[in-house]
């Protein structure tokens, strides 16, 4: 049977009825890729799997939540959206208003997120606004307009947001048929980590599933506010997506590390880096550097020996975004090509090829 998209396969779910116009991409439906080689780079025996959420239809795990916002915000008569966003949100806010008729403002801090997610926005015709300021500034003059204005906001402080992310917890449980053990996710504003908690605990009520995974977040070390536990007012990583100093579901992400025995922890910039190059170059697998931070922690944490008494144990890894929202990371990182003269026997001798 063809997907129909998450609100539809989770209906029962989520605070939908028969009366809400469902606006969808089909999103969801992503796969859970097992990872053998980053297994047996870590080496502790573990079974881990990738939600490669990148394969979304804008390409990041926004969209689950953006079905929800947007089809609500119809159904609630609102003609207008707005979020602040490092890159993603805005890239989901605008293709699903544009496809649902609603107006999309856009505020995104200004010289601070990545091309490929600017042009979306750009692309789908949201009116989009650079900030002087970072992601928190962005979100307070957001958090203003939407409070004063007949606008929606559409950020993860949005419980419509909420509801509709945590079908990738559901998402994982059916095909596993189980809860998986640990659950690796990077940290940003916090609403995915609080959304896939709740998607779990919510199949345990419902009786899908007779335990619950350990939650295990992580920041990028320059942006690390849980970890810190202060507000970072100037925070700084190359993970631009969860470049955020004062995130909107702090308390929830604590509740969800602490009541599943978890942690939230934080990732360097380098440790990203590396992670970001495994998974493409030993896995496939390309994502944005955000999403390469909840690989990075499991490796980090492995070489800790969080996982000694873990053998056979499963761990799944979300992996938010697509490695193409930020080509210009990828190409610093491993550099231009070579450029060779348009001549047979030179490309052999420089490729080393015998006969
Ligand atoms: C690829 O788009 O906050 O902890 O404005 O794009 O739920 O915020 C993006 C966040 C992880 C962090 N990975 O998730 C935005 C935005 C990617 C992201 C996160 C984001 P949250």
């Amino acid at each position: 049977m063809a997907w129909e998209g998450v609100i539809k396969t989770y209906f029962d779910y989520l605070p939908v009825s028969e009366k809400t116009p469902i606006i969808t991409l089909k999103e969801g439906n992503t796969p859970l890729v097992p990872a053998d080689r980053l297994a047996r780079h870590i080496n502790k025996g573990l079974k881990i799997f990738l939600k490669y959420e990148g394969l979304n239809p804008t390409g990041s795990f926004k969209d689950r939540g953006m079905t929800m916002a947007i089809s609500k915000a119809i159904e609630e008569g609102s003609c207008a959206v707005m979020c602040a966003s490092t890159g993603n949100t805005s890239a989901s806010a605008a293709a699903y208003s544009a496809r649902s008729g609603l107006k999309c403002f856009v505020l995104i801090p200004h010289k601070s997120i990545a091309l490929g997610k600017l042009s979306q926005a750009l692309i789908h015709g949201a009116d989009v606004l650079a900030v002087q300021g970072n992601f928190d500034d962005t979100l307070k003059v957001v958090r203003y307009i939407t409070s004063n204005y007949p606008v929606t906001l559409v950020n993860s402080i949005n419980p419509n947001r909420i509801e509709g992310q945590k079908t990738g917890a559901f998402e994982i449980v059916d095909v596993l048929g189980k809860a998986p053990d640990y659950h690796a996710i990077p940290v940003g504003n916090a609403g995915n980590i609080t959304a896939y908690w709740k998607g779990y605990r919510e199949y345990h009520e419902a009786g899908k599933i007779s335990s619950l995974p350990r939650m295990i977040g992580f920041q990028a070390a320059g942006s690390a506010p849980i970890v810190l536990g202060k507000v970072v007012e100037d925070p700084k990583t190359i993970a631009t997506a969860i470049k955020i100093g004062n995130p909107a579901s702090w308390e929830s992400a604590e509740a969800a590390a602490r009541d599943s025995g978890g942690m939230i922890q934080m990732v360097t910039d380098e440790e990203i880096i590396e992670a970001y190059k495994i998974l493409a170059q030993t896995e496939g697998v390309f994502v944005e550097p955000a999403s390469a931070a909840s690989v990075a922690g499991v490796i980090k944490y492995a070489k800790e020996s969080y996982f000694d008494d873990s053998k056979g144990k499963t761990v799944v890894c979300v992996l938010t975004g697509h490695g193409l929202k930020d080509p210009d990371r990828a190409i610093q990182t491993v550099g231009n090509p070579e450029v060779i003269e348009n001549d047979p026997m030179k490309v052999v001798e420089r490729l080393g090829l015998k006969k």
